[in-house]
């Protein structure tokens, strides 16, 4: 077997069905599929690199992907576990919560050692919004899939956005229903064809104009294929406060990457159009990028946390949340896939700040405060009448 460590502990399991009861993706149903689970060895080499808490990216990983080989979302994955390593995150402070899908398995595999809960299909941004509200000092990973955000769970993404649920909410957008194999999503552009040659005849919902429109406070497009433009994507997310939404176009080597889709490696590479390229610079370390004068635009977030810029196209403002929806969909009609960070308000609020809730998480707060007695409520009661 390639790749077999010794000490490795194989276990081969005949199943033909996933958890949520479907078909595997990528395998003939009818044939009963052998599938590996590889636990990982513990044992990491002592030179490997160490970031400032002193961990490896062997700290960051998770599991071993069970994904079809070149599946987009594993390149996702490793751009998560980057972004974790370079901003030197503390795993324990990191809850990821998905969905259902090929997509929203992913959270098995990067950040072992974080809080995780893999819910129903299209209902991780409630989930997320209820852990949020309970527990604001942990920082949200949301991960899921086009079908899980723009079909069963559009409501549901909307809302979360709307909200500005301080998240960074990641959709790994293959334009199909991986997990079922293959049917078309709603993110599939018109006139795209499927693997067996029938043409898409559903106009495309592009999560990231809705993102725009309903206010999200940082928007961005990617390229699973792209980890020098992604990771510092997601590293900004992260450090962003508000909604940060992240549409990654994540070909699914299974059923969309062949001619006459518009999800695949090849026509993502042909029509990826960068507006900007970004760097992530954290606590008080100059600039050190090495930019021509006049191409670098540097936003600060709240957090202190930097991000220069480096512009691609002269004319393109991130600014500008209703240029950047023009600019979207003046491209999205000539083909092109416009990506890097969209839109940014560095001055953003939180579903926290909108509520005025307590600083304190709800878990730290003792017995007297969360239930303050009969004349507290009678005080309320009486407010409200
Ligand atoms: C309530 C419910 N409806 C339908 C399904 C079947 N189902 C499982 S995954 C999925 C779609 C997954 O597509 P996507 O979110 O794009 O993830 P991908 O597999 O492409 O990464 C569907 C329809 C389900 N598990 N639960
Ligand atoms: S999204 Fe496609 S390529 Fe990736 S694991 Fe699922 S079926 Fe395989
Ligand atoms: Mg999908």
């Amino acid at each position: 077997m390639p790749g077999f460590m010794p000490g490795t502990h194989v276990f081969l399991l005949f199943l033909d069905q996933d958890v949520d009861g479907r078909d595997k993706p990528g395998h003939d149903d009818k044939a009963g599929v052998a599938m590996t689970y590889i636990a990982k060895p513990k044992f990491q080499h002592p030179g490997l690199p160490k970031n400032d808490l002193g961990y490896t990216h062997r700290d960051y990983e998770g599991k071993i992907s069970t994904l079809c080989a070149g599946c987009g979302h594993d390149s996702i994955t490793a751009s998560i576990i980057e972004a974790c390593y370079e901003l030197s995150i503390e795993p324990h402070r990191v809850a990821k919560i998905s969905g259902i899908g090929c997509s929203s398995k992913t959270p098995d595999y990067f950040l072992g050692n974080s809080h995780g809960f893999n819910s129903v299909h299209g209902r991780m941004p409630s989930v997320l919004t209820g852990a949020n509200l309970a527990n604001r000092d942990l920082i949200y990973l949301g991960v899921s899939g086009d079908g899980d955000s723009a079909s069963i769970g559009f409501g549901q993404f909307a809302h979360s956005i709307r909200r500005g649920v301080n998240m960074t909410y990641i959709v790994e957008n293959n334009g199909v229903y991986g997990l079922t194999k293959g049917q078309f999503s709603a993110t599939a552009d018109r006139g795209s064809k499927s693997k067996k040659g029938v043409m898409n005849t559903d106009n495309a919902i592009d999560l990231v104009a809705i993102a725009l429109q309903l206010g999200a406070s940082f928007v961005a497009r990617s390229f699973s294929g792209d980890k020098t433009q992604l990771v510092p994507l997601i590293a900004a997310a992260i450090q962003h406060k508000g909604a940060a939404f992240i549409d990654v176009v994540s070909p699914c080597v299974a059923f969309n990457n062949h001619a006459g889709s518009t999800k695949s490696f090849d026509y993502v590479r042909e029509h990826n159009d960068a507006v900007n390229r970004l760097d992530v610079i954290t606590g008080r370390d100059p600039i050190t990028v090495d930019y021509a004068p006049g191409t670098v635009q540097v936003v600060e977030q709240h957090d202190g946390t930097r991000l220069a810029l480096r512009k691609l196209d002269a004319d393109y403002d991130p600014h500008d949340r209703l240029g950047a929806m023009t600019f979207l969909q003046k491209h999205a009609a000539k083909g092109q896939i416009v990506t890097g960070l969209l839109y940014v308000d560095p001055d953003s609020e939180d579903l926290h700040s909108h509520l005025n809730t307590v600083d304190t998480p709800l878990n730290q707060l003792g017995e007297k405060t969360l239930c303050p007695g009969n004349n507290a409520l009678e005080k309320i009661n009486a407010s409200l009448r």
